[in-house]
């Protein structure tokens, strides 16, 4: 018997779900006059050269969701939350940014979304399906607010009202109709702590990041061999992302799950690498270290650079403690 679309994305959705999503969303496609105007907010973006110098973030697909997927009525937006427990020890003053401490999500997410989309042809054939997650030139964000998951925040990370921003995205786009969830209303009111908080002023307006100014930028992105002076002297104890602007906001402090997902936990070395170990180690060792994690991103010249001005700021390897 064929099933109904309501009964398919339900049953989509709760298969999304078992796979440790949270939350999760169908958006319809070519979507509503918020991601249009998104999609201008992203051209003023370009325009002003906020992009440094990511120039894929031009590719035309960014713009127009169905050059990804030819056909494609539907997205399936996910979340997962890498908001783990603290280890009970921290032995260095290094600073990793925390979508980067447990397994690659990129790999995680896509396998997962895969497994997904297979059951999708099962009940349907001849439908198609593509997995996007992060690298592919998706506005995933503003697709996620569409979809329902949460808002761009001012610091323009996706905020859910239960979970806060700790959570990475992942999409299936899908040839399938679903059945839309309600897009998702902006919380942040009068709130400007991420703004103020951002020892950079890369927040250069509500919702605007510079990515010129940004330490996850310089320190993940930046494949110059010298970073601007002003992010060296600024960018404290971060060696890879930041989460500054994430930390101070409200919604980040309030009482939020915990993701026990193996996925998501810690690997040990994350809080066992000491400023001696990541000056010393070599490129064998950065392979090793850098396994199945986001952070081969940064190239162990990189991890070098980064560490050096951290040793240089902070005068002889004095660190303040910092909260994580
Ligand atoms: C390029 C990029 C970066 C760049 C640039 C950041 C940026 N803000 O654009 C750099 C390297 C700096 C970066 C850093 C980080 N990133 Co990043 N990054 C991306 C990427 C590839 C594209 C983002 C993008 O489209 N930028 C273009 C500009 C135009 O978009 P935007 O800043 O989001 O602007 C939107 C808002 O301004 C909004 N807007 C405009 N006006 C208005 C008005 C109102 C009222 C509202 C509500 C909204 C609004 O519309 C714009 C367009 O959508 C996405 C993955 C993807 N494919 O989407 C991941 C992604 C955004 N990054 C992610 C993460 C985790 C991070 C870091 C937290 C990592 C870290 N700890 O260091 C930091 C956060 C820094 C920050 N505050 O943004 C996650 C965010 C998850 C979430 N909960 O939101 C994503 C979605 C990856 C993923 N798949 O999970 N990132």
């Amino acid at each position: 018997m064929e099933q109904t679309q309501e009964f398919l994305t339900h049953e989509l959705k709760e298969k999304a779900k078992s796979k440790g999503f949270n939350p999760v969303g169908i958006a319809a496609i070519a979507g509503s006059n918020r991601i249009r105007m998104r999609t201008e907010s992203l051209e003023r973006w370009l325009n002003a050269g906020h992009h440094a110098d990511m120039g894929w973030m031009k590719a035309p697909a960014r713009f127009e969701i169905d050059r990804l997927l030819k056909g494609a009525q539907s997205v399936l937006v996910v979340g997962l939350n890498y908001f783990t427990l603290p280890p009970k020890k921290k032995l260095n003053n290094l600073l990793i940014g925390r979508y980067a401490w447990g397994n690659d999500y990129h790999k995680v997410l896509e396998k997962r979304l895969k497994e997904i989309g297979h059951w999708l042809t099962e009940q349907r054939p001849q439908s198609q399906w593509k997995v996007c997650v992060d690298s592919k030139p998706l506005l995933e964000k503003a697709w996620a607010e569409e979809a329902g998951l949460g808002w761009i925040g001012k610091n323009s990370n996706l905020i859910n009202s239960k979970r806060g921003s700790w959570m990475v995205l992942g999409n299936l786009i899908s040839t399938e109709k679903l059945i839309p969830d309600k897009p998702a209303i902006a919380l942040c009111g009068k709130c400007q702590k991420c703004i103020d908080s951002c020892p950079t002023q890369a927040i250069t307006e509500p919702f605007v990041v510079n990515a010129r100014k940004c330490i996850a930028y310089h320190n993940i992105e930046n494949r110059a061999k010298e970073i601007p002076i002003e992010i060296q002297k600024a960018m404290g104890n971060w060696v890879a992302g930041c989460d500054i602007c994430q930390e101070e906001c409200p919604w980040n402090q309030k009482e939020i799950p915990i993701s026990y997902d193996p996925d998501t936990q810690a690997k040990d070395w994350i809080f066992n690498l000491t400023i001696k170990k990541a000056i010393e180690s070599n490129e064998i060792d950065w392979k090793q270290l850098l396994q199945g994690s986001s952070l081969r991103r940064i190239k162990p010249w990189m991890w070098k650079r980064n560490v050096n001005y951290i040793l240089k700021n902070n005068k002889l390897g004095t660190f303040k403690k910092k909260k994580q």
